[in-house]
């Protein structure tokens, strides 16, 4: 069966395509095998292949394209939400600014993250290669701001894949600008909350402090699967009034009492405003659904909890205005795994029919 399908409302479609929902994706076309040009696709992908500062196994740099190529995959076929891709969606090309940038960074974070605290205090050259890797993370979130607000303005929904967890920086600081009554919903094994991450100032590590310090917008961070954070970062977020945190070891304790797994998604959806962004961390899966991503910690959400949740957001009436999917990592060994890219793929996918959904533009079955 052959289904016509054009681009959603404000997006004017230029062409109109065939989607057949019961047939392969094609791996000519683009993400998900859809043929959407950029100007008719309501959901547009960023990838920012990124890993500057990853200090375990880099390799999220890779993600964007693993998500890419797995997405062939996907089955349109949704028991919650229906055809998705009628509201056409488009993957960039991944910007070669972007790459560059990463390479360097990446060369120059890798003499310091090899350093001992000793030799970061005497040597010149590497306390400058610090200032420059800090420059470089400047430079890539004042890009994807502007990409991020490019699209925003021209009623898109702009998704950022990432790349490590340093991405999307300036995709939520573009998104709280746009949204009043806004909140994060943040999926992670880690607290992100450092104040600086061995001197960097823009890594992985420390994003939802800054989105916190300097993103006055957001006016909630909710963060659920946290299950490795130092003593700063718990401190910083118990005391903090705009942060509630789902450590994951609470969540398993109630789980394992047992206490109903829609009782506590609905808890944690409660302290969210109106306008929600998710940043979803890979790793606050259970690793066994990511086990080449950067810094993974044993523990975690289920792959069914996490749709459970993002669900009952939809279900409460809030808007999923954006979000994105950062730290993918395909195997570095063995190219024919795709296990991490096809796991991520699909998380993608309900997200978008999630926030569509939400924003009324499909169909709930
Ligand atoms: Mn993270």
């Amino acid at each position: 069966m052959t289904k016509k399908v054009s681009a959603r409302k404000d997006i004017k479609p230029t062409v109109k395509t065939q989607i057949d929902p019961n047939g392969k994706a094609s791996s000519q076309d683009g993400i998900y095998g859809l043929p959407f040009h950029e100007s008719e696709a309501k959901v547009v992908y960023i990838p920012v292949p990124w890993d500057v500062t990853t200090s375990y196994q880099a390799g999220t740099s890779k993600g964007p394209g693993a998500i890419l190529k797995a997405s062939e995959q996907i089955d349109f076929f949704d028991l919650d939400y229906i055809n998705a891709y009628e509201a056409g969606l488009y993957m960039k090309k991944e910007s070669s600014k972007i790459k560059k940038l990463n390479k360097e960074g990446r060369l120059l974070a890798k003499k310091i993250i090899d350093a001992d605290d000793d030799s970061m205090k005497k040597n010149k050259s590497l306390q400058l290669n610090l200032k420059k890797v800090n420059a470089i993370c400047e430079n890539l979130n004042l890009e994807v701001y502007n990409e991020t607000k490019a699209c925003l303005k021209k009623g898109q929904i702009p998704i950022i894949v990432g790349g490590d967890h340093a991405t999307p920086f300036g995709a939520i600081k573009a998104y709280a600008e746009t949204f009043k009554d806004f909140g994060v919903l943040h999926f992670d094994a880690h607290s992100d909350t450092r104040i600086a991450y061995m001197g960097f100032e823009n890594s992985h590590a420390s994003i939802m402090h800054n989105v916190m310090e300097k993103i006055p917008g957001v006016s909630k961070l909710v963060q659920v699967g946290i299950r490795d954070f130092c003593e700063q970062e718990f401190n910083y977020t118990e005391a903090h009034p705009k942060i509630k945190v789902y450590f994951d070891q609470h969540l398993h304790k109630r789980k394992l009492s047992g206490e109903s797994f829609e009782k506590i998604a609905r808890e944690i959806i409660s302290h969210l405003p109106k306008n929600v962004y998710i940043s979803f961390d890979i790793d606050g899966l259970d690793p066994r659904f990511c086990p080449h991503t950067g810094t993974p910690v044993p523990g975690g959400l289920d792959y069914p909890e996490v749709v459970f949740i993002i669900n009952e957001l939809v279900k409460s009436k809030r808007t999923l205005v954006g979000f994105d999917l950062v730290e993918v990592a395909p195997s570095p060994k063995d190219k024919s795994d795709e296990w991490d890219a096809n796991v991520g793929m699909r998380l993608l996918y309900k997200m978008t029919s999630a926030a569509l959904s939400s924003q009324g533009l499909i169909q709930n079955r």
